[in-house]
């Protein structure tokens, strides 16, 4: 096997980022106790944190993404109801069916072209109020927009879906995984695209570089029920300081350096494009991911992501004609560039096209 000269460049994910140097040094001096007693204070600081930087009274840290929205989910709902959201969602495609396994709920799944329902279309969601006919429990909207490409919510929209869901006594929650990419491409505070929900839950473990963890926030009775689903559902740990310190870090240190993987990604998407066989608007990547189709006809997305992977590119196939990448703090400007020529290359390869197109 020849050496590569360099290490892989993995875009499958902004899960991938490893901790920084400050964040293991935090992880190794923090102070600890059991958070299940509620004594660990880097926990509560973290916790505290992230509440005052989303604008909400109370927050509650979770080992993932995944079981920040669950919980969510079963605290605002009865078995039975529907929750509304985008057919693309994570929560409806990415969470194996929690929201019906552990909450007894049916999702209510709208189609938006970037990923957001409109108002409208939500508002003709709510059944009438007849006894018999099932009842919303919940709105959910997501942003950034994983699927739709990283796609950012326009803050008026947000806040008008949120509006007709008060008006029916219906609770908002958002998934904010990325929101702190979505604050930086608006250059507005998280709070700010925060506030309509009444609960949000955002990860550490992406962009932000933080090896493990999420965090729910909402009103403080929220939390308090939060507190006990979280520990029904195996989420209640113990000296867990060691990892919300490097959360601690990764809120101090990573948030205002999003911006450069979404240089990144626009670059990544502008050479994209100039390769034949390839399709994606750089206008329309406005953070981190990147999602190309294959216009080309014969081209595969499972083998061109093995042929890049064999070159030392790693990224997701979606489906058979698109590819999901990913930027992230662990690759850079050239990386980036050097992902674009192995995929130009590849694309001769695969369909006898691939050269660059001249702008
Ligand atoms: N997303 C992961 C995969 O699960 C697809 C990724 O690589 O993008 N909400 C959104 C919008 C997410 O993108 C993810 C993770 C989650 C929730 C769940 O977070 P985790 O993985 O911590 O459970």
């Amino acid at each position: 096997m020849p050496r590569r000269a360099h290490p892989p460049i993995d875009l499958r994910s902004d899960t991938v980022t490893r901790p920084t140097r400050a964040m293991r040094r935090a992880m190794a001096a923090a102070v600890v106790g059991d958070d299940v007693f509620r004594e660990d204070p880097t926990v509560r600081r973290l916790e505290e944190t992230a509440a005052t930087l989303l604008g909400k009274p109370a927050a509650l840290f979770v080992p993932t993404g995944t079981m920040g929205n669950q919980i969510a989910v079963n605290v605002w709902t009865r078995p039975g109801q529907e929750v509304i959201l985008d057919e693309r969602s994570h929560i409806l495609n990415y969470e194996m069916g929690t929201m019906a396994a552990f909450s007894g709920v049916l999702p209510r799944p709208l189609r938006a072209a970037d990923g957001f329902p409109a108002p409208e279309d939500v508002e003709r969601a709510f059944r009438p109020p007849v006894y018999y006919l099932v009842r919303t429990g919940l709105v959910t909207l997501e942003n950034t927009h994983n699927m739709a490409g990283g796609t950012v919510c326009p803050p008026r929209q947000a806040e008008a879906v949120a509006a007709v869901a008060r008006v029916r006594r219906i609770p908002t929650h958002l998934d904010g995984a990325r929101i702190f990419n979505a604050a930086a491409a608006l250059d507005l505070p998280a709070a700010r695209l925060a506030r309509p929900f009444d609960s949000v839950m955002f990860c550490l473990s992406k962009g932000l570089g933080a090896p493990i963890g999420s965090i729910l926030a909402g009103p403080a009775d929220f939390i308090d029920e939060a507190l006990r689903v979280r520990k029904r559902l195996g989420g209640g740990m113990r000296q867990a300081g060691v990892i919300a310190a490097a959360g601690l870090v990764a809120l101090r240190d990573q948030v205002d350096r999003l911006a450069d993987d979404h240089a990144n990604a626009r670059r990544l998407a502008e050479g994209v494009a100039a390769i034949d066989g390839c399709a994606v608007d750089p206008a329309r990547v406005p953070t981190n991911i990147v999602i190309f189709e294959l216009a080309a006809a014969g081209a595969r997305a499972a083998t061109v992501v093995t042929r890049w992977q064999e070159a030392g590119v790693l990224a997701l196939a979606i489906d058979d004609r698109h590819i999901r990448v990913v930027t992230h703090y662990d690759v850079d400007r050239a990386g980036i560039d050097r992902a674009v020529a192995s995929l130009a290359r590849i694309m001769t390869g695969v369909t006898g096209k691939g050269r660059r197109r001249r702008a």
